[in-house]
């Protein structure tokens, strides 16, 4: 009795807190060189809702920080910002690619493996968060 309450309980708190209606797939981390500081994760996410949805923060097992970043070229050098939100339209999906947005982990807590699992949470603007796994891929056929 007491598990079966329990179980119900732990149900309800997912179905409230988590972002069920975005869609978060071929989420994975290029695996970096021994002795990098940092890495990124790559997604695509999909908005099936008729709102829009905003990812406002990011934290990642295993990592110090977890940032959102953007990437543009200024003056033929590619740089990086801080993306403090980033929109999702209505129906519409966003890439988090190379070259483009993505999730930068930083100081690693262990050298992750080929084929190891980075655990994200993502923040949204109403409370919401999604939790996306994300596979450590050789950089050979990663990217
Ligand atoms: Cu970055």
């Amino acid at each position: 009795m007491i598990r079966s309450c329990l179980f119900a309980a732990l149900l309800m708190t997912a179905t409230t807190a988590t972002a069920q209606d975005i869609k978060a797939t071929d989420a994975y981390v290029p695996q970096s060189p021994p002795g990098s500081m940092a890495q990124a994760a790559y997604m695509q996410l999909e908005n099936t809702t008729d709102k829009v949805r905003s990812v406002i923060g990011v934290e990642a097992s295993g990592y110090a920080m977890a940032h959102l970043h953007g990437s543009e070229m200024k003056d033929g050098v590619a740089t990086m910002t801080m993306v403090h939100q980033l929109d999702i339209a209505p129906g519409q999906s966003v890439s988090l690619e190379p070259g483009s947005y993505h999730i930068m982990l930083m100081r690693p807590e262990a050298m992750s493996k080929v084929g190891d699992t980075v655990e994200l949470k993502l923040l949204f603007a109403d409370g919401d968060t999604l939790e996306v796994a994300a596979e450590v891929k050789s950089r050979s056929n990663g990217s």
